[in-house]
């Protein structure tokens, strides 16, 4: 019980500095988690917004790709869940000022179209997802200086702030060796490959499947798979246009207002 209750104090720490887009110490500073104490955290801490009327709309692999690792300088893949107030359409303004100090990243987005009941392959996938598309995904740690070890970033649901979906394609597209391009006001600040992703996102996507499972999360009919970013993540800024394209599957932008 009395771990309990310090799981909340922390969870809601972390709701409220994402809600008024105020930074917090690392929890790391202060105490010692282990992942599965961080991932109760983060549990808890997005049951708040479930509280206030968000939906969950799918969830998100982080640290799927090299670049990402060596650029946050940690080591294993983690997942957190994406609500309702964190999507916006491809086109829209993003507004800074909800942000503590957000980035972008280029991404693989898979569109559930059956509950998954079972461990995803290469054999089963396409009886459960209808579209691939590019994303861009918003992060935004809750932390002081976008500084966080394994187990406070995923007490912090994984910087998880916001997506962006481009046109959904026919999952029989093939994704691998898709060259992926990140721009700001049609400058390319990052350039990757898919296959940074995993080998292949599709990788993600069965990965996605076993830590649902084995979380008892659902994935559920309608939900949203964000694979991981393919490249190192940007600062973004009022003003800006943030682009992200994926060669065959097209593009998806935001406005920075
Ligand atoms: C954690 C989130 C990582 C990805 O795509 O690798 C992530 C972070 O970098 O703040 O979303
Ligand atoms: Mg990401």
């Amino acid at each position: 019980m009395k771990h309990y209750m310090n799981y909340n104090f922390i969870a809601n720490q972390l709701d409220q500095a994402a809600f008024h887009a105020k930074s917090i110490e690392q929890i790391s500073h202060t105490q010692a988690l282990n992942l599965e104490e961080a991932y109760a955290i983060q549990s808890i801490s997005i049951g708040k917004r479930y509280e206030r009327g968000e939906m969950k709309t799918g969830i998100k692999l982080g640290f799927t790709s090299k670049a990402k690792m060596e650029q946050m300088g940690v080591h294993d893949m983690i997942w957190g869940k994406l609500t309702s107030t964190m999507h916006y359409e491809s086109g829209s303004d993003l507004p800074k000022s909800k942000f503590i100090h957000p980035r972008a990243e280029p991404e693989i987005a898979f569109r559930i179209s059956k509950d998954i009941d079972q461990l995803l392959s290469e054999e089963n996938y396409l009886d459960y997802i209808d579209g691939i598309a590019v994303a861009i995904e918003i992060i935004d740690s809750r932390f002081t200086n976008f500084k966080f070890s394994l187990e406070d970033v995923i007490a912090d649901n994984c910087s998880s702030s916001g997506y962006i979906v481009g046109q959904w394609a026919a999952p029989t597209s093939n994704i691998q060796g898709l060259k992926m391009e990140l721009r700001v006001d049609n400058t390319v600040v990052q350039e990757g490959n898919s296959d940074a992703i995993l080998g292949n996102p599709l990788e993600s996507l069965y990965a996605a499947s076993r830590l649902a499972l084995e979380n008892g999360e659902n994935l559920l009919t309608g939900q949203v798979v964000l694979a991981g970013a393919a490249t190192p993540a940007v600062y973004i800024e009022t003003g800006q246009t943030i682009e992200a394209s994926a060669e065959h599957l097209g593009k998806v932008s935001i406005q920075v207002k």
